[in-house]
């Protein structure tokens, strides 16, 4: 049996990573033990040498502003490696994967965000996933100032936080937009209600995916 990639993805501060740790309990209490795992995973930074390229990409004290495509590549590299060495893996064996960010936020970032050849980014979207795909993406839909507050009284910032306003709207704009590509691959969360609101908005659609996958619940 394939497993499933569930991809939560959206701009800064719309509540992803919460949801994904309370998404992942309640996958647990629904599946039991009936698929082989349920595994919890992001991008940047779901392997060992994605930790390294994280660290690079996130830190706002670098000597040198990173070039945009220097910035795309370095994704794509964090992604080749997630994906060769821990999601098909991973899926080949069956398990139910959450990942926190996968291809879409680099067409919204490096594309919409940066400005980068989207064209391009797609062909090495292609290059890095091999043709992996998300079985469903959840986008967290949240107003950008409120998003970025939410982050902010966090303390501190990253590089990609610290980019100014334009950039964030210019990177929702790019989610709105292959959102409504996207036909029922990616499902609109409205990420700016309270995290109860936004736990029972994910149930209610994994509940209706999981049922159409064919899994008991
Ligand atoms: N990136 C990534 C690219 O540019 N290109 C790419 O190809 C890829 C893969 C990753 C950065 O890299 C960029 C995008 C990002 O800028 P990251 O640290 O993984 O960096 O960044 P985010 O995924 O944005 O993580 P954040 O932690 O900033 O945001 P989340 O995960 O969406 O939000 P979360 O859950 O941490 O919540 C933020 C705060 O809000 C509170 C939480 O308690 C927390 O304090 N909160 C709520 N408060 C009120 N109501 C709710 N409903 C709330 N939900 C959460």
């Amino acid at each position: 049996m394939n497993g499933k990639l569930i991809v939560f993805e959206g701009c800064e501060g719309g509540g992803k990573t919460t949801q994904i740790q309370q998404t992942d309990q309640w996958l647990r209490d629904q599946l039991g033990s009936s698929v082989p795992a349920i595994l919890t995973t992001k991008e940047p930074g779901g392997t060992a040498l994605g930790r390294s390229l994280r660290n690079i990409l996130l830190d706002s004290r670098l000597e040198e502003p990173i070039a945009p495509t220097a910035e795309l590549l370095l994704f794509a590299c964090d992604r080749a490696q997630h994906v060769e060495t821990f999601l098909k893996p991973h899926l080949k064996q069956g398990a139910i994967i959450l990942c926190d960010r996968f291809t879409d936020s680099t067409i919204a970032y490096q594309g919409f965000g940066r400005g980068l050849d989207k064209n391009l980014i797609k062909q090495l979207n292609q290059i890095a996933t091999v043709g992996l795909e998300s079985d469903l993406t959840l986008w967290f839909d949240i107003e950008i100032e409120k998003g970025l507050a939410r982050t902010q009284s966090r303390g501190k910032m990253d590089r990609m936080e610290k980019a100014d306003l334009a950039f964030h709207q210019r990177v929702n704009q790019g989610f709105c937009e292959l959102a409504d590509q996207a036909g029922d691959r990616i499902i609109r969360i409205d990420a700016n209600l309270s995290l109860q609101q936004v736990s029972l908005q994910i149930q209610t659609i994994l509940t209706q995916y999981l049922l159409k996958w064919g899994f008991t619940l």
